[in-house]
């Protein structure tokens, strides 16, 4: 496991390893103190057992298949890109929905009570965190263990908490091979929660089919501020908390967003994204955000857009990790490194252009590249 000695260009392909969480990183109980023979944790599974495990469902398995692909060192990647290629035929089955909203907006909540709806509807529910600040606060991963008790519990169920450590860029990448072995796990319906900060929004709306905005009533002039690029992403609005004192005001806010999205591109051409009320205390609203995303398959599915949708994530996966991999090798180049301090000072000062500062740096990384 040690990965001393990795070069720093493997970081991007990383994992960091999480430690301390109990149950296999899963957050669910330790299903290897059952009755059923635990599996030897120390040794490595060939690739063969981790195929065979994951198609069969087998979640100690998968959880250990998913830290395997979000490890850093060289072996592993080797590995866990051989089994993606050989699980990849199993990928694609299920309905990716991302969910984000701000801290506290009942995200986790929701995910409670929506994903028990699915599991007593007979679906396999994978919950998935995408947080790149986790490694620093580990607020929302221990957080959400908390607020999903029910949902850990069930069998049909099954949440990860977000990678730890690395850019969203390596996050990013560990969360959609994470997806892609869930799929092939049998699980067709993924939740992908989010916080509702910066760019990680972004780039789970690049790896989900649906995307779920959650935000709170009474904040009238979130309308024109910031939330109005992420409104633009959202496939729907979901007004949290609405109950008690807090309803009608939901309701208020509703029509508020709704007159709002009237003017707004949709995220999805043919679909028109509209804002909608839930409670997760009463249960009320949960439902009908069940039945809106399966009409936004049904929909998306007879018009193309869904598969196209996929095949642009695709498209645009391969870009982005070219684009973290060579930014990665260029920081780390020894050249680059030695002389990016002067030739930025240089530019500060006002004593070299910025193109020819770039120019530099370029031909020092390509020198020997
Ligand atoms: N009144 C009311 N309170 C709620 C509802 N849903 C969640 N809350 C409360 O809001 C707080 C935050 O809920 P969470 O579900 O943890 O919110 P979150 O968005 O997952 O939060 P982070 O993961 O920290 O970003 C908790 O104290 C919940 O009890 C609801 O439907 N009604
Ligand atoms: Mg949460």
């Amino acid at each position: 496991m040690s990965e001393a000695g990795r070069s720093s260009s493997d970081e991007i392909f990383a994992v960091s390893v999480i430690s301390g969480i109990a149950g296999g990183h899963d957050g669910l109980p330790d299903q290897s103190s059952g009755s059923s023979v635990p599996p030897p944790r120390r040794r490595r599974l060939t690739t063969d057992e981790y195929v065979a495990g994951v198609l069969a469902g087998d979640r100690t398995i998968l959880a250990r298949a998913i830290t395997l692909i979000e490890s850093n060192a060289a072996a592993h990647l080797a590995q866990a890109q051989e089994l993606l290629q050989r699980l990849l035929p199993h990928t694609g089955g299920a309905l990716r929905i991302g969910i984000t909203g701000v801290p506290g907006v009942g995200k986790s909540s929701f995910i409670e009570l929506f994903g028990l709806m699915l599991c007593e509807q007979g679906h396999r529910i994978a919950v998935l965190a995408v947080d790149p600040s986790s490694s620093l606060s580990r607020g929302s991963i221990l957080g959400d263990k908390t607020r999903m008790e029910s949902l850990a519990r069930h069998p049909h169920a099954f949440i990860r908490p977000s990678p730890t450590g690395g850019s969203l860029g390596g996050v990013a990448r560990k969360s959609r091979e994470t997806i892609l072995l869930c799929e092939a796990a049998g699980f067709d319906r993924i939740l992908v929660e989010t916080v509702g900060v910066g760019q990680s929004e972004i780039s789970v709306r690049s790896m989900v089919d649906f995307f779920l905005l959650l935000m709170l009533a009474g904040a009238g002039d979130e309308l024109q501020g910031i939330k109005k690029g992420i409104m633009e992403l959202a496939d729907a609005l979901l007004i949290t908390k609405a109950d008690g004192d807090n309803r009608s005001r939901a309701t208020a806010a509703q029509a508020d967003y709704n007159r709002a999205l009237h003017y707004m591109a949709p995220a999805t051409p043919g679909w028109r994204t509209r804002a909608w009320t839930c409670s997760a205390f009463s249960g009320a609203g949960v439902a009908e955000i069940r039945t809106l995303i399966e009409h936004f398959y049904e929909v998306t599915s007879a018009s193309g857009v869904f598969a196209e949708r996929r095949r642009t994530q695709s498209r645009e996966w391969v870009s982005s990790l070219i684009e973290e991999y060579l930014r990665t090798r260029f920081y780390a180049h020894p050249a680059v490194r030695a002389q990016l301090p002067a030739i930025e000072a240089a530019v500060v000062d006002g004593a070299l252009p910025v193109t020819a500062a770039v120019q530099q740096l370029m031909r020092l990384y390509e020198g020997d590249a």
